[in-house]
């Protein structure tokens, strides 16, 4: 018996050497130490021993437990500190590496630039207003004095809906809404951005869908120098000091007299490129004293109320401040061209 339970403890001992995972330890010591095991096998003949021979070959079988049993611990510590310096491995962080960049959006530049107009203008005591880009014919035209058969709507190739509704052709119809709205008889004071739409071929200035940012100040004694300080403070503001403006004499049906406004093409310095079809000028504004058949149709009496509006091209003023040579890039998503404009 005493040979058979040291060729057991050899052959367990053996067993678990080979082990290769904890999986099998556990098998061993079942098929050793459990209680269908050999080594409980073995004792269970004990009682067919001598009586002297028992306690003797007890010893040895708790001898051999003992020793499979540390075998089996002993190799058991083994895969387990193995399995924890993998997972340490794994889980190891280099904590010199560079993090990996979260790719952010940004403000579009004519968003940019639209706040920074409105940032100015706010500062000069305008209120922003918001007006629809589906508009009626009346408040588009209509109401500033621009009857149906009127040859000046020629000026603006619409999108029309149905006869009665259009996709705004520039943002005047606010002044018409804003003034209604005002009863009247109280100063107004706004400016209104926004997205328009118009039947003009895409060039390099020309967008058919672009944004217009409209101003309108009614008032007593609101007068033809108050326009021109208000654009020239804007000009300088917006542009430096340094560049030149000119205002020239125009036409639009809604004001009278009227302007529009030219700065010098920052593309070329004013030699003459393609942005500003070789004249060295770009055009960003509309602008004039309000016509008195706009004041009277919104309500205000001309006899007492005056004012003066404007309406600039924000896409065109963006393209003179940071020098983009052509409008179709604000609207043709290249990532390349937008993340220029990113200031984070
Ligand atoms: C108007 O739209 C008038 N409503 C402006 C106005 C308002 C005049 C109030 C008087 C009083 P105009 O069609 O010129 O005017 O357009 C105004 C500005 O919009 C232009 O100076 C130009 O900067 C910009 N613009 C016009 N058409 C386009 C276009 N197709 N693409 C990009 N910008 C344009």
């Amino acid at each position: 018996m005493k040979e058979q339970l040291q060729q057991l403890q050899a052959e367990a001992i053996e067993k678990v050497e080979q082990a290769t995972d904890t999986k099998e330890l556990q098998d061993i010591r079942v098929a050793y130490l459990g209680k269908k095991g050999s080594l409980t096998g073995v004792l269970r003949g004990m009682g067919k021993l001598d009586k002297e021979e028992r306690p003797i070959v007890g010893e040895i079988a708790n001898q051999v437990r003992e020793k499979i049993t540390n075998a089996l611990d002993g190799k058991l510590a083994v895969f387990e500190e193995e399995a924890l310096n993998k997972k340490l491995a794994a889980e190891a962080i280099d904590v010199t590496l560079p993090g990996r960049p979260i790719s952010v959006g940004g403000p579009h530049l004519l968003t940019t630039i639209i706040e920074e107009i409105e940032d100015l203008f706010i500062g000069m005591g305008f209120e922003v207003k918001e007006g629809p880009e589906v508009e009626t014919d009346y408040y588009n035209f209509e109401a500033l004095n621009l009857p149906k058969d009127h040859p000046a709507r020629d000026m603006h190739d619409s999108f029309y809906i149905t006869n009665e509704l259009l996709l705004r052709t520039h943002t005047s119809p606010v002044q018409a809404r804003t003034m209604q709205k005002y009863d009247g008889d109280k100063p107004v004071k706004m400016i209104c951005p926004g997205k328009v739409y118009r039947r003009d071929s895409d060039d390099a200035t020309h967008s058919h869908q672009f944004t217009q940012l409209e101003g309108l100040y009614v008032g007593k004694n609101v007068r033809m120098s108050d326009l021109k300080g208000t654009l020239d403070t804007f000009a300088k503001k917006m542009f430096g000091a340094d560049r030149k403006i000119r205002l020239r004499p125009s036409f639009f049906p809604f004001t009278e007299p009227s302007v529009e406004m030219d700065i010098s093409c920052k593309v070329c310095g004013g030699d003459g490129c393609s942005v500003c079809k070789k004249t060295g000028w770009i055009e960003i504004l509309g602008a004039g004293m309000v016509h008195p058949r706009v004041l009277s149709m919104a309500g205000y009496d001309p006899e007492v109320y005056s004012g003066f509006a404007f309406g600039m091209g924000p896409d065109r003023i963006a393209m003179l401040k940071y020098g983009v040579k052509d409008i179709r890039d604000f609207y043709t998503n290249d990532v390349r061209f937008l993340k220029q404009f990113h200031h984070a």
